[in-house]
C-alpha cells in the first residue's frame, strides 16, 4: 500500500492545551507521525511519498472561504497583537453559542477565533496553516491513487481532521483531510462515497459537513458521547437531515468497551455500508481504541489491530485510509500498521 506522507507536519507543534483549568502539554504531538513512518518502514508496507501543494479552490469544495482566509492569516494576526505572541500557541477564549450572532464577521482577532472554533484545547501555531494544508494534499493524493485503480492508500498526515467542519476548528484539527478525500471521490465521479470513522472520538466535523446528503454516507464507531468528547454531538437518533436522512449512522459504545463488543459494531457498520453499494471507502483511521490511550477509554489491544484490517478488506471496497487520533505515541505506530497490514494481506 502507497503512503502519502505529510514531511510538513512538525510544522504544526502546539504547546499547551486548557485542561481542567490548567493549560497542560499537547497530547497531539509531531512524534505521532514519526512513529507510525518508522513502523511503516520497518514493516516494509510500501512506497513512501510526499504530495504537491493542493489548491485552495479543493478545500473550499468542503470548508467555507472566509475560514481558510482566516486560517491562513490568523498566524500573522496573532503575532500582529503583540510582538510577544510569537512565542505563544493561539487559543480561543470566547464562543458565539445560542442567541449570538453568526453573519458578522468581527474585526477582533480574539471574537473571530471564537467564531471559527469550538474548544480550548486546539492551538494555533505559526505552522498549523503550513501543516494542515499540506495534509489535505496528502488526503487528496491517497484519494487520487485509489481513483487510478488502486486498491487502497494511506493519508499519513497530522494535525487530524474529523472534528473539523465546514468552518470551524476543534478537537486538534483544522481541515477536514476525510471529508476532502471523500469529497474529492465525488467530483472525480464516484457517485456513492462511505466514509467509516473508527477514531474512539465522535468525527463530529465529517457528519456535519454531510449531514444533508445522500451522496456520501458518514458511519462512526465512537465512545458515547455522554461522557465522551465531544459531547454534543455523535448520539444513535442522528440519522441525517434532508436529502441526507438514512444516510448517517452513529454506533456510540460505553467507555470501557474491549474488542469483541467493538468488533461486533464494526460488522454492524460494514453491513450498513454494503448496503449503501458504495463506491469508495474512507476510514478515518484514529488509534486511540487503544486500550493505553491516555485520553480515551476502549480496550483494544495492538493484535486486535490486524483484525480491524482484515474486516475492512472485507468490504471489499477501494479504500482511503486517513490517519486521526492515537496518543499512546509508542504504540500508535504499530496500531496503524496493523491495521493497514491486516487489510493488505485479506485483500491479497
Ligand atoms: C481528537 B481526535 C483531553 C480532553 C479531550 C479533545 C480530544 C480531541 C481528540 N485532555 N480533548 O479525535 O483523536
Ligand atoms: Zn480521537
Amino acid at each position: 500500500m502507497r503512503t502519502v506522507y505529510n514531511a510538513q507536519h512538525v510544522l504544526h507543534q502546539g504547546k499547551v492545551e486548557m485542561f481542567r483549568g490548567e493549560l497542560v502539554p499537547c497530547f497531539e504531538v509531531p512524534s505521532r507521525a514519526d512513529y507510525v513512518l518508522a513502523a511503516l518502514k520497518r514493516r516494509g508496507l510500501g512506497p513512501v511519498e510526499e504530495p504537491r501543494e493542493p489548491d485552495l479552490a479543493v478545500l473550499a469544495r468542503v470548508h467555507a472561504p472566509r475560514y481558510l482566509e482566516f486560517l491562513a492569516g490568523a498566524w500573522d494576526e496573532w503575532v500582529a497583537l503583540d510582538p510577544a505572541n510569537a512565542q505563544r500557541d493561539a487559543l480561543p477564549s470566547c464562543w458565539p453559542i445560542r442567541s449570538f450572532r453568526h453573519d458578522v464577521l468581527p474585526a477582533s482577532f480574539a471574537a473571530r477565533m471564537g467564531l471559527f472554533s469550538y474548544d480550548a484545547g486546539t492551538p494555533l501555531t505559526s505552522g498549523t496553516w503550513a501543516a494542515a494544508r499540506a495534509g489535505a494534499g496528502c488526503a487528496l493524493a491517497a484519494a487520487g491513487h485509489v481513483l487510478r485503480g488502486e486498491r487502497a492508500a494511506f493519508a499519513l498526515t497530522r494535525p487530524p481532521g474529523h472534528h473539523a467542519g465546514v468552518d470551524f476548528f476543534g478537537g486538534y484539527c483544522f481541515l477536514n483531510n476525510a471529508a476532502i478525500a471523500a469529497q474529492a471521490l465525488r467530483d472525480a465521479g464516484v457517485e456513492r462515497v462511505a466514509v467509516l470513522d473508527i477514531d474512539y472520538h465522535h468525527g463530529n466535523g465529517t457528519q456535519a459537513i454531510f449531514y444533508e446528503r445522500a451522496d456520501v454516507q458518514f458511519t462512526s464507531l465512537h465512545g458515547d458521547p455522554h461522557t465522551e468528547y465531544p459531547y454534543y454531538l455523535g448520539y444513535a437518533d442522528e440519522q441525517g437531515a434532508g436529502a441526507g436522512l438514512g444516510f448517517n449512522r452513529n454506533l456510540p459504545l460505553p467507555r470501557g468497551t474491549g474488542f469483541e463488543r467493538w468488533r461486533e459494531a464494526l460488522r454492524e457498520a460494514l453491513r450498513g455500508i454494503a448496503d449503501f453499494r458504495p463506491g469508495a471507502l474512507v476510514v478515518s483511521l484514529g488509534l486511540d481504541t487503544f486500550e493505553g490511550d491516555p485520553i480515551a477509554g476502549f480496550r483494544l489491544a495492538t493484535p486486535d489491530y490486524l483484525r480491524i484490517g482484515e474486516d475492512l478488506a472485507g468490504a471489499g471496497l477501494p479504500t482511503v485510509f486517513v490517519f486521526e487520533g492515537g496518543y499512546a505515541v509508542e504504540a500508535v505506530g504499530i496500531n496503524a500498521v496493523n491495521v493497514l497490514d491486516g487489510f493488505m494481506h485479506r485483500a491479497g
